[in-house]
Order: structure tokens, then sequence, then C-alpha cells
């Protein structure tokens, strides 16, 4: 497949198995008006495609690389080997074994000089890597910076509106 789409945010993940909680990351960051690159790439199925997509992720123009695993999750840290980008990890719940603890602990143990930032584990997870993914972008990117106000006044909002109901 070719890298031929051009966006400031890609999207790895480990199988298809991992996309329908992954598509809540792809949602919010539509949302925010970026449309990612979404692949599904393996640390352990894919290695040489999954690194090459790393190493030549900042010339295609991408500034962040959101990549989700699970089980033994090195994707994100074979990111981080591959690219000085900032990558950020999302853990995901395989169907069987300790409920997504072995791919959060494989994501966040990054040895020291190679951070992934990790998320949650599962959707919470997916959803904070594609607001994180918007702050890093909005340091430099006036429209990302308008967006990350908008979606926290947004937030805000929603949370008095419901206090406020709770207490009328
Ligand atoms: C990981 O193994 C994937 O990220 C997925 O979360 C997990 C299971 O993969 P499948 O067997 O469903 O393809 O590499």
């Amino acid at each position: 497949m070719s890298n031929a789409k051009q966006s400031p945010v890609a999207i790895l993940m480990g199988s298809d198995s991992d996309l329908p909680v992954m598509e809540s990351c792809v949602k919010q960051l539509k949302e925010f008006g970026i449309d990612p690159i979404v692949r599904i790439l393996s640390a352990h199925r894919t290695p040489a495609v999954a690194c090459e997509f790393a190493a030549s992720a900042a010339d295609n123009g991408i500034k962040v690389i959101i990549a989700a695993a699970g089980m033994a999750a090195h994707l994100a840290g074979a990111m981080a080997a591959h690219s000085q980008l900032p990558i950020i990890g999302v853990p995901m719940q395989a169907k069987e074994g300790p409920c997504g603890l072995d791919a959060l602990l494989s994501t966040v143990q990054m040895p020291p000089g190679m951070p992934v930032g990790t998320m949650a584990i599962g959707k919470a997870g997916a959803k904070n890597a594609a607001v994180y993914a918007l702050q890093i972008l909005a340091l430099s990117d006036a429209a990302c910076a308008e967006q990350l106000v908008a979606f926290r006044k947004a937030q805000t909002e929603k949370v008095l509106a419901k206090d406020a109901e709770l207490n009328s």
C-alpha cells in the first residue's frame, strides 16, 4: 500500500481487530478537522513495513504517530525506535489475557531515552490519543489551537449543564 495520503497524524494498529476501538480515535480527529492516515501494521507480523513507515514518516509530513496494539504490544515502541516524532501508544485489550494490562505494560515500560506517551487502555485511550495529538499540533498550528480551545469549552459546558440539571 502506498503512503500517498498526506496528514499530520498517522494511526497505526497491530490488527484489524483493533479497529472497532480505534474508530473513536479516527472519529475524534475528524471532528477536529484532521483526516488521519490509518494503517494496519504490526511490529511482529509486518516488521519491515512498520519500521519503514516510521523511518519515513517525518519526511512524509507526519508530525505525530498514534500506535495501538494489544498483547505483547511493541508497535509504539518500534515506532519510537525508528522515528524521532512524538509517539502516542494506545494499549488494546485482547479477547483473552489480563484485561489489557499486558499491552499497557508493554507500551509504557520503555527504556530511558526512548519514550512513548502512553494512554489508557481501550476506548478512553483511543479518544485521548486524538486529543493529545491535537495538543501537540496546537503548539505550532493556530487552527489546531482553536480546535483545542473549542473542545475544552464544549466539554466544560457539557459537564456544567449536567450539574445544573441535577441540581435544578
Ligand atoms: C496485536 O495482537 C494486535 O494489536 C491485537 O490487539 C492482538 C490480537 O491480534 P489478532 O489476533 O486479533 O489479529 O498484535
